[in-house]
C-alpha cells in the first residue's frame, strides 16, 4: 500500500506533461502483468521492448488514409501499411483510437494552411486537385493506358474503379473523404467536425469493437493497378 501514493504521483507527473498525444508511459516496476488483453490484438513484446516482426498490411502501394491522406509507397510495402505505421506512434502494432484520432488532427493541420481551424473551401481544392487527386470521381490517375473495354462495352481491368474517387484506395468507401466530414455542409469542414468523422470512421474500421485497431481486422484492398 505504501507504494500506492508514489506510484499516483508518478501518473500524476505523466499525464500533466504528457503531450497531446501521449506516449505509452513505462510501466512501473510495481504494476503486475496485466492480464493479455482478448482478441488478435494481443501484442507481441520481448523481453528488449521491441515488437515481434509482423506481416505488413497487404495491398496496393497507392492509399488513402480513412481522413483521405494519401500515402503513395515506393517500396515494397503497401501504402495502408505506411499510414498504419505512422499512425502507431508507441509502436505497439495497434491504433488506438486516441492514436487515430491524433493522426486525423495531424493530416487536418496539414490541410489548413491558414490555420484558422476550418478547411474552407480554397483548401478543399488545394487538397482535391493537388493533395489527393484521387478523389477525383472521374480520375484515374495515370493509368489511363490500361483501360479496357471488354465485348458488352464494360470497362473492365482497374483503373477503372468499381468505387469511385477515394474510395477505390482507401478502406473508407466515400469519394471525397475531407468533404465528407462536413457535418452541416456550408463547404468547411471545421476541427470539430473532423474529430467526430475520424470518431464514427474509426468505429467503422474496428471491427471487433476492442477500441484498438489491428492489422488484421482491418479491408483487405485490392489492387487498382494494371488487370489480375
Ligand atoms: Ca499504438
Ligand atoms: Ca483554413
Ligand atoms: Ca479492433
Amino acid at each position: 500500500m505504501a507504494r500506492l501514493p508514489a506510484l499516483a504521483a508518478s501518473l500524476v507527473l505523466t499525464f500533466c506533461c504528457a503531450p497531446a498525444v501521449a506516449q505509452q508511459p513505462p510501466a512501473p516496476a510495481a504494476t503486475p502483468p496485466a492480464a493479455a488483453p482478448p482478441g488478435e490484438g494481443t501484442p507481441e513484446i520481448t523481453v528488449s521492448g521491441q515488437s515481434k516482426p509482423v506481416d505488413p498490411i497487404d495491398g496496393p502501394t497507392v492509399f488513402l488514409s480513412p481522413m483521405g491522406e494519401p500515402f503513395r509507397s515506393e517500396d515494397k510495402l503497401s501504402g495502408a501499411e505506411h499510414w498504419f505505421v505512422q499512425a502507431d506512434k508507441d509502436n505497439d502494432r495497434r491504433v488506438t483510437k486516441a492514436e487515430f484520432q491524433a493522426d486525423a488532427a495531424r493530416f487536418f493541420a496539414t490541410i489548413d494552411t491558414d490555420h484558422d481551424g476550418v478547411i474552407g473551401p480554397e483548401e478543399l481544392l488545394h487538397y482535391e486537385t493537388d493533395i489527393a487527386p484521387e478523389v477525383m470521381v472521374t480520375s484515374t490517375y495515370g493509368d489511363v493506358s490500361k483501360i479496357k473495354v471488354d465485348s458488352d462495352g464494360k470497362l473492365t481491368d482497374p483503373p477503372y474503379p468499381t468505387r469511385l474517387g477515394a474510395g477505390r484506395y482507401s478502406w473508407i468507401i466515400t469519394p471525397e473523404p475531407v468533404i465528407a466530414a462536413d457535418a452541416n455542409m456550408d463547404r468547411g469542414v471545421t476541427k470539430l467536425e473532423f474529430e467526430v468523422a475520424a470518431a464514427a470512421r474509426f468505429k467503422i474500421l474496428d471491427r471487433n469493437g476492442d477500441g484498438v485497431l489491428v492489422r488484421a481486422e482491418l479491408p483487405k484492398l485490392s489492387t487498382p493497378r494494371g488487370g489480375q
